[in-house]
């Protein structure tokens, strides 16, 4: 473990990149459960996206100019939309007017300029006919005392979800070279009372391992149990004064420019420079490291309040850097 991790603890800093239909919204990445949106009405986010500023190249001289060392993307978000060109569904990039593996670029855009490669992949999926529908799910029940969940997901077959999840991952292991990192998320594990077993954790780690057997994954598979089930922990949105309590593990912190992961048009809460930079001081000075999120428009910009951001970063580290 050490070994694998020699990289991941020297390089310290990250890009987290949250991209999806949701875009489009611009108000949250978890809009569609937020606003209970059904897949139906939600089918012309597919239809309508078109990102013809994507230029990925452009987001790795950014990363790579404030000193991001890895770069970690959303393959398939909870909404369950693909990045990649996956064989096993047509709710993908490929299927869209952007008719490309969006995915495949960032992976070759990035690797161009020597940042490593990470695919965030959720568990959860609110597209996929299969998944259960449970009390955080965009269909999920009105507030009756005991909402008959056994009836709206009768007909939903869980092992086949449970494979086209593994297949997916088995996808990204193997059709884009070598991946440094993989971040996968259940993001809310007790409330849908949804364990490994559910995911299949232990053999989808194994699986992962033997597929790509240098790299580092992160602790949201819920294998608390299983000795060898997570390299990192992920304290998520965690103030500076916080992360002293980690010291002694082996973390990274993730966080946001404003609030949300995916694109908000009209959020007021983006962070200042000063406490971005701190955020940054913080989290190394604790022996942890920090991804920090950029949300890309819907046509496939960074914003400029946050290609801002990156800049004083990038300013700050040509100002200190010895290199
Ligand atoms: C959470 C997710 O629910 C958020 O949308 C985001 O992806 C964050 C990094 O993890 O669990």
């Amino acid at each position: 473990k050490e070994k694998r991790m020699a990289w991941w603890t020297q390089d310290r800093f990250g890009m987290f990149i949250h991209w999806g239909l949701y875009a489009q919204l611009a108000r949250h990445e978890w809009v569609k459960q937020h606003e209970r949106i059904t897949t139906d009405s939600y089918q012309k986010y597919f239809d309508n996206f078109n990102p013809d500023k994507f230029d990925p190249k452009k987001w790795a001289k950014e990363a790579k100019a404030a000193g991001m060392k890895y770069a970690v993307l959303t393959t398939k978000h909870h909404e369950g939309f693909c990045l990649f060109d996956s064989q096993y569904t047509n709710y993908k990039a490929t299927k869209t007017a952007a008719k490309r593996d969006l995915v495949r670029e960032f992976v070759d855009a990035f690797r161009a300029e020597g940042i490593k490669i990470g695919f965030y992949y959720s568990l959860i999926d609110w597209h996929h006919p299969d998944f259960t529908i449970d009390a955080l799910h965009p269909q999920r029940l009105d507030g009756t005392q005991n909402p008959d969940y056994a009836a709206v997901n009768k007909g939903k077959d869980w092992n086949r979800y449970k494979q086209y999840m593994h297949n997916q991952i088995k996808e990204l292991l193997t059709k884009y070279g070598k991946i440094d990192i993989l971040w996968l998320d259940f993001s809310y594990p007790g409330k849908n009372g949804k364990g490994k077993d559910d995911w299949g954790s232990v053999e989808l780690l194994k699986m992962i391992r033997k597929l790509q057997p240098g790299i580092v994954v992160d602790n949201r598979l819920n294998l608390d149990e299983y000795a060898d089930g997570e390299d990192f922990v992920t304290p998520e949105q965690v103030s500076p004064k916080e992360l002293a309590q980690y010291r002694g593990k082996t973390w990274e912190t993730c966080q946001t420019f404003s609030g949300s992961w995916g694109y908000f048009r009209d959020e007021n809460t983006w962070k200042t420079h000063r406490q971005l930079l701190d955020l940054l001081i913080t989290s190394v000075a604790n022996g942890g490291n920090l991804i920090l999120n950029v949300g890309p428009t819907a046509r496939g910009e960074f914003d400029h309040r946050a290609t801002n951001a990156l800049d004083s970063m990038s300013y700050w580290m040509h100002a200190n850097s010895k290199a």
